[in-house]
């Protein structure tokens, strides 16, 4: 099995918005490890231009999620600056079946490292805390993925828009913050920081512990997307989705 043969066909059909079967259909003897040499691999042949690597994505953060893929552990993935949104708009054309879900997004101004780090290490090191919104998109059809396949996937990573405020780490209690999301008006999701591990923080130490495992680091200047608050929506062409998080504002995307 060539992992560099398998990272290309990902990182195809991610840059060209195209469905694919799941890689675990005719590999079923691949591992998770693996998986993530994939994701490195094929988000490295993305890397061409003036796209950058920008920061880490936690994902299945939540009980509800990873009993939806019946796994118990959280995933990464890897963000680049092609993701980001510049402005509140995205153009569903370019996907292929996204959801969105309201986040938090934290900025570092030191480097993370290492397999014992707990949240009394990450606090110092993080500049600012943003409200986010994530667009995932599952290259696999039927948006239907084992984790494995998921992991190679890039933990369906897709767009981020990021708020324009940016708070203090120290301004909430993040893990008791609320955030109710409306798609065209109409309320479809609520929930509170702790539905990721309890609290977001815990999802920073798990992914610093994670990619610890592949000598890897949280570096200053990177951002960490901790996870989804909520469930995602799937959205469509002219959809308006606003995350309300109350006195911290809202967060307002555009689906063309
Ligand atoms: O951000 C996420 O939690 C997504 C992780 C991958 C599972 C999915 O696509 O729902
Ligand atoms: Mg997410």
């Amino acid at each position: 099995m060539k992992l560099d043969q398998l990272a290309k066909r990902v990182a195809e059909s991610q840059k060209n918005g195209r469905e694919m079967d799941k890689l675990t259909i005719s590999i079923p003897e691949l591992t998770v490890n693996q998986a993530y040499e994939i994701q490195k691999l094929s988000i490295n042949e993305s890397l061409t231009g003036d796209n950058r690597f920008i920061g880490w994505k936690m994902g299945l953060t939540s009980k509800a999620k990873q009993q939806q893929v019946g796994v118990e552990e959280a995933i990464y993935g890897r963000l680049t600056s092609d993701m980001e949104l510049t402005k509140p708009v995205l153009k569903v054309g370019e996907l292929i079946h996204p959801r969105v879900e309201p986040e938090f997004a934290f900025l570092f101004k030191d480097e993370l490292k290492g397999a014992n780090i707990t949240a009394k290490d990450v606090w110092p090191a993080v500049e600012c805390v943003f409200l986010a919104l994530e667009v995932i998109d599952s290259r696999y059809k039927n948006f239907s993925f084992t984790l494995t396949d998921v992991v190679a996937d890039n933990a369906s990573s897709a767009k981020i828009l990021l708020s324009n405020q940016a708070y203090s780490p120290y301004h909430t209690d993040w893990a008791q913050a609320e955030v109710t999301l409306y798609q065209n008006g109409e309320m479809q999701k609520r929930g509170r920081g702790e539905a990721v591990l309890d609290h977001p923080i815990h999802s920073i130490v798990e992914l610093v512990k994670m990619i610890n495992r592949e000598g890897l680091s949280i570096q200053a200047g990177m951002i960490v997307l901790v996870g989804g608050i909520t469930d995602a929506v799937s959205i469509q062409a002219s959809d308006e989705i606003m995350a309300d998080y109350g006195e911290l504002g809202k967060l307002t995307l555009h689906v063309i």
